[in-house]
This record gives C-alpha cells, structure tokens and sequence, in this order.
C-alpha cells in the first residue's frame, strides 16, 4: 500500500527485529506491518533498513483520559487490539511528572498489577516544578508524548513516531531524535559519537573481549544528545532488563526491553555537562577517591609468585619509578579460591603487603564471585558459612544453582541478599587478618561462566526463552552466565542480571568501609547506572594494538558522562605482546586515564616499564611523575565530580558546545575545562595533529603560547613527549612530585595561571587528608579559590582546614604576560622573578602557606 511506501526508508520502525529469520512478505503481513525488500547487503532486522515495518495505523495505546495531578499528569492508556506477542498489557498507568525545571520522568505501569522495578534509590519528588525549561504535549489516538524545549521549540522526546509495545516481555517505545549527536549508551566498543545509521546497541552483562557490535561488561541506558546549536538533553531508561536499544537515521531511537517497567526520565540541560550532573542527580554522584585511586598501579596476570610480585615492586623502587598500588590478579589465590593465598607460591604475600605500606604503598588483589562448591567438607569456610547463610543464587526450584569458573564448579553469592553483604563482609575481614590489602579488584561479575547457564543447563520456561531475546552475544540470555529463570532474595536473575556487578560493588565498598574505616577503593568489570557512587571501572581485556590504545578514549570519555569517571584502559594492552613504542605511547595516554593501571594477561611478556629500554623507562617515568604533579589538579576535579556531577576527563564539545567541529572528536581530550590532551595513537611518527578550539593556548611544558581560529595544528610529538596544552583564563595547581602520592602530597605547590587577551584566570584547590570518608560532608576539609586580574592574583581561603597548613606554595608561572614587569611584589614585599622572551613570568621562591590568603602583583 502507498502508506508503506511513503515512509522514508530511515523512518521504518522494525517491525520483525527477530534474529537468525530471514523475514518475508507473509511473515511480515501476518504481523500486520508493511513489506518492503531493500537491497541491503547487512541482514534484515540486524543493523540494515528493516524489510518489515509498521504502517502508520499499526495498533498502538489510546489515551483515554489524562488528569492533572499535583506533580504532572496521570492517564489511562489503553490497548484495543492485542499485538503479536503474548501478554500484552492491555490497559496502563501513565504518569507525568515534572520533578525539576530540568528534569521530567514519564512512568507507564500496569495499574492492576506490581511489576518488576529497577532497586537503585531514585529521588522522589514530591513538588512540581514550578518553571519547567520543558512543555509536554499528547496525543491520544494513537497515543503520543511531545517533550519541547520551551526556550526555542526543539523537539526532545516525540514518541509518536511509532507504536508503543507495553506486553509482559517486550516493551518498546521510539522516539525521534533533535540531532545524530548521541553519546552514552555504554558498555559497548565504540567511537564515542556513536553511529546512527542502522546501529543496534544490546546492553546484558557479558564477559567478553572488546569487539564492535556485542553487549559488553556494563549496562547504561542513557544517553546525552546534543542538538546542533550547542544545546544539549539526555534520557534515562530506568529498567535493568535485556534491551536493544536501536538508532536508525531519521535520526531517532527505540527502547526495546523485555521486562519490568517503563521508567523514562528527560533532562533538559540546557549545557552538555548539566544534563550529566542531572543524571546523576537521579542516579548517585561518583564517591571521591581515596587519593592513592590516583596514583600509578600495577599489575599483571601471571606474577606466578609474591616474590616475582614483590621482585617487579623492587625493581620500579630501584629505578625511582612512581608507582602506588600493586596488584595480584588470580594466581596469588590457592587453587583459585576466594580469601585464600597459595601457601607455596604465594607464602610471602603478606610481608609483601607490609613492606608496601612500609614504603607509603598500597596493594589491591581480585575477587571472583564464583566460590568452590566442591572442596572437602569442612575445608572451605566461605561455601560451607554460604550455604548456611543462604546466600547463593538457587535454580528455578530451590536448589542451589552450580556454574564454572576458575576453582571449577562452583556457586553466585546472590548480592541482592542483604546477609550475603554480611557473609562477604566476614570473609574479607578473616582475610584481611592475614593479608592486610588495602582495596579490591572485583573481575567476572556479569556474572561470567564457563558454562551456559549451569551444570545442569536450564528449564524450560518463559524467562529462558522468552518471546524475544535482544541481539545478545550467544543469542541467549543464559549464554556464559547463570540461568535466567535462576532465583535471587530480590527477584528472578533474568531482572537482576545486568545488576550483579553493581550489588558486588555495593557489598565490596560496604565492607572496606566498615573494615578500613576509610574510603573504599573498588575497581569493578561490570557496571549499571549508578555505579561510580561505590567503584571505579577499567575496561577490560583490551589487545596490545594500536587500534586499541585510540579505542580507550572513546571508553573512558563515555564512562566519565555516566557518572563513573574512575576509569582507564589496560596501560600496554592486555592480551598478545606489546612493543616497546606502543607501550611508551600507551604510559603517556595512561598517565592522563582517570584510573591509571598496566595490566597483562598471563604467559605474555611483562611489560611494566622495568623491562623496557633505559629511554623508554624514562619517558615513562616522566610522564608518571608529570602525573603526580597534577594531583591537585586531578584530586580537585574529583571533588567536583562528587559534588556536582562533573566529568574529569571530559570530551572537548563540553567545553566548546557551540563549536561542530568538536562534537565527533574522541582522539583528544581534557582533564576539567583546561588541560588539552593530545596523545600519539599511531606508530612510528613524531608529530600529531590535533584540533585547538578557538582560543589561546599555552604549551604546558613551556608556556608558549598558540593562538587558534579553532582549527587542526600539527604539533611535535617526540617518543618522549605528549602534547599537554592548557586554556587561556585557568590557573592549575601542581606540586613537585615523588614517587609516591603519599610522599608527594606534602610537597610544595606551583600555580600556572594562563592569561586571556585581557589578563584574566581563575582556578581552584580542593584539599583534605585523601582517605577519611565524607570529608566534604563533615567539614574536613580545605578549598581555594584563585584569580587574577588586572595584575593581581590573589589566592582566597573559602573553607579552611588544618590540612593546608602542611603545604606551601613555592612558584606561581604566569603564561602570556604581554610585557615584563619591572617588579613583583607578594603580600607587598618584594619577591623574586624571571621574565622570559615568551611572555612567561615565574615567581619564585615564594614559601607561602596555603591557609592563608596571599596576593602576588606585579608593575609592568
Ligand atoms: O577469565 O583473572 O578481565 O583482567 O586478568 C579471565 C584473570 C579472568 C579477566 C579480566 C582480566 C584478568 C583475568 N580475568
């Protein structure tokens, strides 16, 4: 029919996203949807113009009344015809609310029944918002949501643009887009501006490497958008189920879930890095790390024994090269059990770990959630006290359910189990009493199975074989994990699956803090919403290739909009060899991941930079020490991240959201708004370009200053050397650096204040003791604020705290002073300076003490 074919091909909604079908004419007319056949090489109803589509008459909801209520509006939808899968919920709760002036949550739910809702802690508002920067429109028949921003109009949500599915195990809902603009919708392998021409991102939790087009460790169903005037918005999809989520050109996108609830939230912005703090309002800002988080870590698979370890830790003191945090990976486990150390192999691992602290070092070990269930009766206390207490995910009828991992068959403690929070909690602590580790590394938690499902496979019912499984990796949702008809204290692990790594999470930072009684330092392979609140991530078992160390940024900028900005690559690559250049370039990209760790798979060579080359050690240990030097930097930008929901390492169209140019960029990036970051990702050169935004910057090592239209430049990239470029108008705290944040974090400061046309700066500190928990919270703590104008930077005491007592500021550089000045003078005295050709002013020997206000100026 002519209303088939009038549909732009862009504009098809799948209407048969089944896979493995080939879908034809009658397939297709029995679903009631239009047929057209489009030469396309990709298979239908895979990443390609769907053959089969809706007509624009194709059944959906009519709204059959809508009241106003005190938070928005609440309507009745209701269903006359019933669609092609089981179950359809025939009649729904529709309820509006405006819960901020930049923030809308659209909840549709069966009116006669509970279903299943996501258990994160989600604000509940209770007043509307009284200047909303939204309007909302309907329609009823079909029924449709228009979300606009007020200022200008901009279309942010329509989700007229095809039917809504609201059936016991497929839910959908589409809306078009404002731009093709869209970032987030994490955990896949992606540039970061994700591709919307025929793009299917399927988010369950899966142990797998890396690869285009495949569900990954983590699950994040939100995205930002920004709209092509340098306004931004996002969504969230509140619902923890297998989904596709499917971008097509129109542009626009398609919620495809198989359980629980439709629960979408807008954000309206207006700026890209509002929408992220608005997301994160709703889903828990990231905790602050304790201050080692931020120092260099290392690690392999393979050490084979503590002494090897300890040898490697040794080695990199021997040779003065930064390093906080040793880890173990599995081999230091006996017989790969949890909370146990190989008594031959491994016997010395707790002097290790004391001489670590001895040397202000700290040691993190993994966790696996799989625990023996086959040791000898009374030989292993965490499956028999397990078992005891209950805490391990059964099967569909009861028993307890066996998978595989590295001890061999093995039982999931269920984490949605608050006594299994309590049972992992008493395990850490027996195990700490005999290897006094200071964070955990928490691996396979999707959760990951050597089987599909379980020893005995899986039933046979709804929540295995449902209606419809998203595109996931192995084409079941049992596909190298626990089954999903398995049971859990909270609900049926088909719900709970893409939550494991969260609720592990969530009892592994419990149970530091209680042990430790400081902040817990977690690094998690799995995520969900919400994750960062409790654990920082790495992104898993990358490949030594080029390919891969371009690949980091894109996942590390993504994580940073979803609220986790604790993350980094594997430094050199995980698994096959690293070369010498790929493992210098991939140190220098890694000094400037948020969370920096070289990490190897077992039988590789090792490539911790003890082993390389004295040149390429070096170039490594510069650029660690660099790192160290922006502690504060860094420390401080995680403080805005706690407070407000910033990102730290963050995409340049943050900074410069007007500017196109910026949006597709993923090779660059900044730490904060100021420190342009532009690393070496190919072999064999000596220079790279990078795009500048319109602005002055200043050679970070130097203090040259660039002037840029917003264009590419070509810049001198060295082996030893990565572009560092800070922006005109900040002033950056750093500090001389050791080999140790702990040793380093006494040491004095050095400001770079970077000067716009008219000699304006601004830049800020944020200081405490770096481990006590909620140290903002509880007042403990220190903040400054500095700025500089007309000559004069002063140097503002906000809140005080003992802490800045211990630290002076030494030197103060300022990059673009036009003309020399022909005296300084600091709190009216006279001080010492130099003046170089180009146009940097160095203030020195200045001894001040940061808690107390001080004023630097200067006659030229
Ligand atoms: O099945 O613990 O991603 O970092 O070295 C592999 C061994 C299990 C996967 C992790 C990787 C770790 C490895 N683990």
């Amino acid at each position: 029919p002519e209303s088939c074919t009038l549909i732009p091909e862009g504009w098809r909604f799948d209407c048969y996203p089944e896979r493995g079908v080939v879908v034809n004419e009658e397939m297709c007319h029995k679903r009631n949807c239009c047929f057209i056949q489009v030469a396309e090489e990709k298979s239908p109803g895979q990443n390609g113009v769907p053959w089969c589509f809706y007509p624009p008459d194709f059944p959906s909801y009519e709204l059959v009344t809508n009241n106003e209520t005190e938070m928005g509006y609440r309507g009745k939808l209701v269903r006359r015809q019933k669609t092609y899968y089981p179950n359809d919920i025939e009649t729904l709760q529709l309820d509006v609310l405006y819960e901020s002036d930049s923030r809308l949550r659209i909840r549709v739910t069966d009116p006669a029944k509970d279903r299943y809702e996501v258990p994160i802690d989600v604000p509940v508002v209770k007043k509307k918002a009284s200047n909303p920067l939204y309007t909302v429109e309907f329609t009823e028949q079909p029924f449709g949501l228009i979300v606009k921003r007020k200022q200008n109009g901009a279309v942010l949500l329509n989700t007229t643009v095809a039917p809504l599915f609201y059936a016991d195990q497929f839910l959908q809902m589409s809306t078009s887009l404002a731009s093709e603009f869209v970032y987030g919708l994490g955990e896949h392998r992606s540039n970061f501006l994700h591709d919307v021409q025929w793009n299917t991102l399927t988010m369950w939790t899966r142990d797998a490497a890396p690869v285009e087009l495949t569900n990954l460790y983590g699950v994040h169903p939100f995205y930002l958008l920004m709209e092509s005037d340098g306004l931004a918005h996002g969504s969230f999809l509140l619902n923890s189920n297998a989904m596709d989520v499917v971008l097509q050109p129109a542009p626009a996108l398609t919620w495809r879930t198989i359980g629980g609830i439709l629960d979408l939230y807008v954000f309206v912005g207006p700026d890209p890095s509002s929408v992220v703090g608005e997301y994160l309002e709703v889903v828990g800002k990231p905790a602050m790390p304790i201050y080692w988080a931020l120092g260099y870590h290392l690690c392999r698979w393979g050490y084979d024994s503590s002494n090897n370890t300890w040898d490697v830790v040794k080695k990199m003191r021997n040779n003065q090269i930064p390093q906080d945090v040793q880890w173990n990976d599995i081999d230091y486990m006996d017989r790969a059990l949890d909370f146990t150390h190989d008594p031959v192999n491994f016997a010395t691992l707790p002097d290790l770990v004391k001489d670590l602290h001895i040397h202000d070092q700290h040691y993190v070990m993994i966790l696996d959630p799989g625990i023996s269930s086959t040791q000898p009766a009374g030989s292993y206390l965490p499956f028999q006290e397990g078992i005891k207490q209950g805490v391990f995910i059964t099967n569909s009828s009861g028993d307890l359910l066996i998978g595989k991992v590295w001890p061999g068959l093995t039982a999931f403690p269920d984490f949605s189990n608050p006594d299994t929070h309590e049972w992992w909690y008493q395990n850490l602590k027996t195990f700490h009493d005999q290897v006094p580790f200071d964070g955990l590394w928490i691996d396979m938690n999707e959760p990951s199975n050597f089987l599909d499902g379980s020893v005995d496979g899986c039933p046979s019912n709804d929540l295995e074989n449902p209606p419809y499984t998203p595109a996931v990796l192995g084409g079941s949702l049992r596909a190298k994990t626990v089954c999903a008809s398995a049971r859990q204290k909270l609900n049926s692990h088909y719900n709970l699956h893409n939550l494991y790594g969260l609720m592990e999470a969530k009892a592994s930072a419990s149970a530091l803090k209680k042990l430790l009684k400081k902040r817990p330092f977690v690094i998690s392979r799995s995520t969900f919403s919400s994750h960062g609140v409790y654990s920082g991530h790495w992104l898993g078992d990358n490949r030594s290739q080029w390919k891969d160390l371009y690949m980091s940024i894109p996942g590390m900028l993504t994580f940073n909009i979803l609220g986790i900005p604790l993350v980094g690559a594997d430094i050199c690559g995980f698994s096959a060899t690293t070369t010498e250049e790929l493992c210098v370039r991939w140190t220098q990209l890694g000094a400037f991941y948020p969370f920096t760790r070289n990490h190897n798979t077992k039988d590789s060579q090792a490539q911790d930079p003890t082993v390389f080359s004295p040149a390429a050690r070096k170039a490594m240990t510069e650029v660690l020490l660099l790192r160290y030097s922006l502690f504060p930097f860094l420390y401080t930008l995680f403080h805005h991240a706690h407070l407000s929901g910033h990102t730290v390492a963050r995409p340049l169209f943050f900074e410069f959201p007007r500017d196109l140019k910026t949006y597709k960029i993923d090779k660059q990036f900044l730490w904060g708004k100021s420190l342009l970051v532009t690393p070496v990702l190919a072999p064999g050169v000596d220079y790279v370009v990078g795009y500048l935004p319109q602005g002055i910057w200043y050679d970070f090592y130097t203090g040259d200053s660039l002037v840029s239209k917003g264009e590419e430049i070509k810049l001198h990239a060295p082996l030893d050397k990565i572009n560092l470029h800070l922006r005109e108008g900040s002033i950056t705290p750093t500090q001389r650096p050791n080999t140790t944040l702990w040793v380093s974090s006494s040491q004095p400061l050095h400001l770079i204040a970077c000067l716009t046309e008219d000699g304006l700066a601004e830049g800020d500190l944020f200081w405490d003791d770096g481990e006590t928990i909620d140290t903002y919270e509880t007042d403990q703590y220190a903040y400054f604020i500095f700025r500089l104008k007309q000559n004069t930077m002063t140097s503002e005491v906000v809140h005080s705290h003992m802490e800045a007592t211990y630290i002076t500021v030494e030197t103060v550089s300022f990059y673009g002073l036009k003309k020399g000045p022909t005296s300084v003078t600091v709190n009216s005295q006279e001080a010492s300076f130099i003046y170089t050709t180009n146009q940097v002013l160095k203030v020195y020997d200045l001894g001040l003490n940061l808690s107390q206000n001080f004023t630097i100026s200067w006659v030229s």
